[in-house]
């Protein structure tokens, strides 16, 4: 069990109610202190006392009320509803979220249908959403996961800044039936990762938790010849290295990935489930 409100958000939810009911409390302040220096002899002091006693008091508590934190809801509610990233983190108990990015053609989508996440959209916003997904846990985990437009890489981007766990897929080639390592490809994970990397540093104010590559297309790959698997294995390496030296998140992992191998499918969905386990219960915080 969650916390049911963020009692915490409360002074600074009150700040900006009492900002906002300031000239309220004003006029009524007044009336308190006219009455208070003797401008006004009784029975006008009595009165004006009362009434701007009852303004202020009347303003006061009612910016008090709306700076009642909402109640948060429970995501066994929300299970497979699509919410933007300011409702997920202000009105539902807070759950982990899950980003898979990658250069088009990488296999995100594959991996996401075979995790059985339905999450790709048809219906495209500008906004990124987040998809809150009851993994097959007992008991039940949830976390969010988030996707915007594929085709738009400033999404791809807002959702390395957004998300608690990153999965980053990366392939020798884009194609989805050649074995040979293409350098062209790998510069093009590279630029991508650079902006990837910009983003993180300039954007997130908290480290992430946890950070996986996936080596995809295993199944390709592995048929090529040693000199081709060479260079790949030098590619991810250096990638590997450099994220792992960076200071984005205390853990960064890597596996090599087929999206078709089951196995494979289920390690990602237990690198999730784990990542659920381990964090986003607020009761604790
Ligand atoms: N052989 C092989 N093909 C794969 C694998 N993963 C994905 N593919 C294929 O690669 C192509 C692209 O996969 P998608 O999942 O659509 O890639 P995406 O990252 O969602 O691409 P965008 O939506 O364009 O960003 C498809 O033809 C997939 O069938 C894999 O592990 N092995
Ligand atoms: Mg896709």
């Amino acid at each position: 069990m969650g916390a049911r409100r963020r009692w915490k958000e409360f002074p600074v939810r009150l700040k900006k109610e009492l900002e906002g009911t300031s000239a309220i409390v004003g006029v009524g302040g007044f009336g308190l202190g006219a009455a208070g220096w003797g401008i006004l002899a009784p029975p006008f002091t009595f009165i004006v006392v009362g009434v701007g006693g009852v303004i202020t008091l009347a303003a006061l508590g009612y910016a008090g009320y709306r700076a009642i934190p909402p109640k948060l809801v429970d995501p066994s509610a929300l299970v497979g509803s699509e919410l933007d990233l300011d409702e997920l983190e202000n009105r539902v108990q807070k759950i982990g979220k899950v980003s898979i990015i990658g250069r088009s053609q990488a296999g995100k989508t594959t991996l996401k249908n075979r995790l059985k996440f339905n999450v790709e959209k048809t219906v495209r916003t500008e906004e990124l959403e987040a998809t809150v997904i009851a993994l097959p846990t007992a008991p039940v985990q949830f976390v969010a996961i988030l996707d915007g437009d594929g085709t738009k890489y400033r999404q791809q981007l807002a959702m390395a800044e957004a998300c608690d766990f990153l999965i980053i897929i990366l392939d020798h080639n884009s194609s989805d039936e050649e074995n040979s390592f293409d350098e062209g490809r790998c510069a093009k994970h590279s630029e991508f990762l650079e902006q990837v990397s910009n983003s993180i540093s300039k954007y997130r104010s908290e480290r992430l938790r946890k950070i996986l590559f996936l080596w995809n297309k295993r199944d390709l790959w592995q048929r090529s010849d040693a000199q081709n698997l060479k260079r790949f294995e030098e590619f991810t390496a250096s990638v590997f290295k450099k994220w792992s030296e960076s200071n984005f998140s205390e853990t960064v992992m890597q596996r090599t990935h087929s999206n078709e191998d089951a196995s494979d499918v289920s390690f990602v969905m237990s690198a999730i489930v784990d990542f659920a386990k381990e964090g986003g219960d607020e009761s604790k915080s």
